[in-house]
């Protein structure tokens, strides 16, 4: 499965690798999950690294639009507060793929708290109301934050068109006893892409999977860390 992974994706992961984004070790999640790996988005926060995952996700949307000449939109929506710089940094990298089809793609975010002078509103950068929307988040697991981010875009009254994040963790969503804390009791659930593409009929699209981690750390030859991967996906693999 190693050799599937294109240059550009080894590369990337070689870049989180080497500064930490992509970290081993144990790890709670959101979702209250123990993994052994851990992904920061926030620490793309050098030239190269930015320069680098902003690519990636434009490189992403590009090549769906490829594939679906029908899909467009007008906003890129970061959610606060590491979905700033990359909506920001990927609006950039757009205009730099074909800026006579994406040189008007606007891009907006969230507060994290309202403001209630000045201009006010939730909403910083482009307006959405009656755009077309595509969020641009971190990390997928249980879908939490993404859905946070879907409410945000139907009350600014805007049309939610698609999702890309920079990694799809591929776990299964979490059930009612997993969210109260209470552990996961081993059911069969389906992935949580999977639910966030039927509930929203919009594409989600990953600039990078599990698996393409694990193809990147096999490349490396780090075995233990491999298989530390291999073993949690096993725990926590959709039934789709
Ligand atoms: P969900 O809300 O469960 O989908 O988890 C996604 C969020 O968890 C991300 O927006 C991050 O805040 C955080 N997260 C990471 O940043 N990296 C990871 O590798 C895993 C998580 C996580 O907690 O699941």
């Amino acid at each position: 499965s190693a050799s599937n992974l294109p240059d550009w994706k080894a590369e990337l992961i070689d870049f989180a690798l080497s500064n930490n984004i992509l970290t081993f070790g144990s790890f709670t999640l959101k979702s209250h999950r123990i993994s052994p790996y851990f992904v920061n988005c926030g620490l793309f926060c050098r030239a190269k690294l930015i320069r680098a995952i902003s690519a990636a996700y434009a490189r992403t949307l590009h090549a769906y639009t490829l594939e679906h000449p029908e899909f467009d939109f007008d906003v890129l929506f970061g959610p606060a507060y590491k979905g700033i710089p990359l909506c920001a940094t990927t609006a950039e990298k757009l205009a730099g793929v074909d800026e006579r089809k994406w040189g008007e793609v606007g891009y907006a975010f969230n507060r994290k708290e309202v403001k209630d002078h000045g201009e006010g509103g939730l909403i910083v950068g482009e307006s959405l109301q009656g755009k077309r929307v595509v969020i641009i988040d971190d990390v997928m697991t249980s879908g939490k934050a993404i859905r946070e981010a879907i409410s945000i875009i139907q009350q600014q009254g805007g049309k939610l068109v698609g999702i890309v994040v920079a990694l799809d963790r591929q776990e299964k969503m979490p059930s009612e006893a997993e969210k109260a804390g209470k552990g996961d009791d081993g059911s069969a659930r389906g992935s949580t892409i999977g639910e966030v593409r039927r509930e929203t009929g919009v594409p989600v699209m990953a600039v990078l999977t599990l698996r393409d981690l694990i193809a990147g750390m096999e490349q490396k030859g780090r075995h233990e860390d491999v298989a530390a991967m291999q073993e949690y996906y096993r725990k926590y693999a959709p039934s789709d």
